[in-house]
C-alpha cells in the first residue's frame, strides 16, 4: 500500500461497513423500491452512538426518511461482537451507482466532528477476499431469527 501523500485521506476515520448484513453477496437491485440497509460497524475506536445519522451518505445519498420526516436508522449489534452497530437505510433507487459499479462508499461524521469513511463491495464471485462478508454470513441466522426478522440471509 502506498503511503498516503494526500493529507485529506487521513482526515477520515476508516470504518467497517456491511451492505445488506446477512447477504454475503451485497448485491443491490438499483430499481427496487425497497430500502438498502447498511451496517456501520461499531468498534472500540468508534461507538455507533457517536455517529450523526443526519450526516451519513452512502453512494451519494442521504439516509432515507419515514413519512414523518425522521431518519431511518437504528442501533443493533448485527455482527454480535459486543459493539453496537448503526443500521442506516437508503432508498435503492436514489443510490448514485451504475450497474457496473462493484463498490460503494459511505461517509459521515460523528457528533464530535470526526469524519468517517467506509467502503463495501459487491462480492459476487469473490467472497473469499472479503472476511467481513463471511462474518456477516456466519451470523446470518442469528440475525434473521432474533434481531431483525425481515432480513433473509442467503448463507449456505
Ligand atoms: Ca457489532
Amino acid at each position: 500500500m502506498r503511503v498516503a501523500a494526500n493529507e485529506a485521506f487521513t482526515l477520515f476515520l476508516p470504518v467497517n461497513i456491511d451492505v445488506k448484513p446477512g447477504d454475503p453477496n451485497n448485491t443491490i437491485n438499483l430499481k427496487s423500491k425497497a430500502d438498502v440497509t447498511v451496517a456501520i460497524l461499531g468498534s472500540a475506536v468508534l461507538g455507533a452512538a457517536n455517529i450523526d445519522p443526519a450526516s451519513v451518505t452512502f453512494a451519494g445519498t442521504s439516509v432515507a426518511t419515514r413519512g414523518n420526516g425522521s431518519l431511518r436508522f437504528s442501533p443493533s449489534d448485527v455482527n454480535r461482537d459486543g459493539f453496537i452497530d448503526l443500521l442506516v437505510d437508503f432508498r435503492a433507487r436514489d443510490l448514485q451507482l451504475a450497474a457496473t459499479d462493484t463498490q460503494a462508499v459511505l461517509k459521515g461524521t460523528t457528533f464530535a466532528g470526526q469524519r468517517i469513511r467506509g467502503v463495501d463491495t459487491d462480492k459476487r464471485g469473490r467472497s473469499d477476499s472479503w472476511p467481513m462478508a463471511r462474518v456477516a454470513c456466519l451470523q446470518g441466522r442469528a440475525i434473521a431469527s432474533r434481531t431483525v426478522p425481515k432480513w433473509q440471509p442467503e448463507c449456505r
